[in-house]
């Protein structure tokens, strides 16, 4: 395998591949922690953290913001003659810089990866089109596709909602969507399918029927479930909780309230969700939490790695760096199991004002030595084991005995009154969160 991959033309001249040379490097084009192949807790980083590029952030999207145009000027942009020959050039670009990164997988939507078409046939023909190309790029690198998905949300047809349009007309174009973009993800290899249910909710209850909405999307995603099935798709169906924008409010809006849709609708068993840091703040959570609530309910599947703005309330989806959030996810993604189909995907884009191509490789850099120097210490955290013995010793009283028997169910409410110690001030046992925070600080700051 070629150490990187150059289509047509050099997209990123002067950028080699992208090394570890460890923390003292000041090569702001080198991995500081980021080892791919160095062995932690029994497995190489990059089968633990199997980092991804999103395709839509990093290649399409140039610096518009609502206040101004372009800032960033792509070249597989401007030399193209036509739309699909813009998507080839594009194609190239990423693969280029995937290699030259050295991230093992990426994502995209159907829109990002092909142009649509006047016609639904014609939209399909560019996307089989592109995915014969990027099969040939993958195979040649041995960059995988983490998932797949449709854009539901860009286009006007999507304003009143996607699979929740009162449409039924709209619900029905954007089933020939997801149905070619599932068709792409499977002749890719994709190891997941997400839905981000960016118009799925509402901007008004005044001309919304919830009940209809809710049943409608849980419609949908079954037959899209069922589809995939019968096409042999093996993957993991990921649901993106976000609580809000662009609608008011989204019905996939936390890990706990996408549990509790899948539970009802009998969707529980394909479905597990793909958890974004800056949608876990929107809906006003902990990273940790939504990672920690996942596992806790059976549905931890795929991270969208990045960060907000604590100082703003929307989704700034910036290049995560604060390896002390970092390390709480790590810890949460290995107690969990860590990944399976999963991994972290890059939702993060550079800022308006980063207008070298070599802020797209730093921006990643930065990313992907978060992560490792979140899982080092993460790791040393559960190989030391103060943390675990902690929280076990916490909850002891539950091990043995009339504790354990409640655990069971083996005690009535009656039962479990009697068994109330004849001293009523008990309880008072320190939590020691300041402790424990030293602790973790400890081994942040000893990577
Ligand atoms: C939007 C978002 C999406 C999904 C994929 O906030 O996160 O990019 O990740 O549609
Ligand atoms: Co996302």
């Amino acid at each position: 395998m070629a150490e990187y991959f150059v289509g047509h033309k050099e997209y990123f001249p002067g950028i080699g591949k992208i090394r570890y040379e460890g923390p003292k490097s000041d090569n702001p084009l080198s991995f500081k922690f980021y080892d791919p192949d160095r062995v932690i807790g029994g497995k190489a980083m990059r089968e633990h953290l199997r980092f991804s590029v999103a395709y839509w952030h990093s290649f399409g999207a140039d610096g518009t913001d609502p206040f101004g145009s372009a800032t960033q000027v792509h070249p597989w942009a401007s030399d193209a003659r036509n739309p699909l020959e813009a998507h080839e050039h594009k194609l190239d670009a990423a693969f280029e810089f995937f290699t030259k990164l050295g991230a093992d997988f990426y994502c995209f939507h159907d829109r990002d990866i092909a142009p649509e078409g006047a016609t639904i046939a014609e939209s399909e023909k560019n996307l089989v089109h592109m995915v014969s190309l990027a099969r040939e790029r993958q195979k040649a690198t041995g960059v995988g596709l983490l998932w797949g998905t449709a854009n539901l949300f860009s286009h006007p047809r999507y304003m009143n909602g996607a699979a929740t349009n009162p449409e039924f007309g709209v619900v029905a174009h954007a089933a020939a969507q997801v149905k070619a973009a599932l068709d792409a993800t499977i002749e890719l290899g994709g190891q997941g399918y997400v839905f981000w249910g960016g118009r799925e909710g509402y901007m008004s209850l005044l001309n919304t029927n919830l009940k209809r909405e809710k049943d409608h999307l849980a419609r949908f995603l079954t037959m899209a479930r069922d589809y995939g099935r019968a096409r042999g798709f093996q993957g993991a169906f990921y649901i993106e909780p976000k609580p809000m924008e662009p609608m008011k409010h989204q019905y996939d809006f936390d890990v706990e309230t996408v549990a509790a849709f899948l539970r009802t609708y009998g969707l529980e068993k394909d479905f597990r969700v793909n958890i974004e840091a800056n949608h876990a703040e929107l809906a006003g959570h902990d990273f940790q939490h939504e990672l920690e609530t996942a596992a806790a309910l059976g549905i931890f599947g795929s991270v969208d790695a990045n960060r907000g703005d604590p100082r703003n309330g929307w989704d700034t989806d910036q290049f995560p760096t604060n390896v002390y959030d970092t390390t709480l996810a790590m810890l949460a993604i290995l107690r969990a199991g860590g990944f399976t189909t999963g991994g972290l995907n890059f939702d993060a884009k550079i800022r308006r004002n980063s207008v070298d191509p070599s802020d797209l490789f730093e921006a990643h850099i930065g990313g992907m030595d978060a992560f490792a120097a979140g899982l080092l210490a993460a790791n040393r955290i559960l190989e030391d084991g103060k943390l675990d013995a902690f929280v076990r010793q916490r909850y002891s009283s539950f091990d043995a005995g009339n504790g354990k028997r409640f655990e069971e169910g083996r005690l009535s409410l009656a039962e479990l009154a009697s068994l109330a110690p004849a001293d009523p001030d008990i309880g008072r046992t320190s939590g020691k969160q300041e402790r424990l925070e030293n602790l973790i600080m400890g081994y942040v700051s000893r990577i």
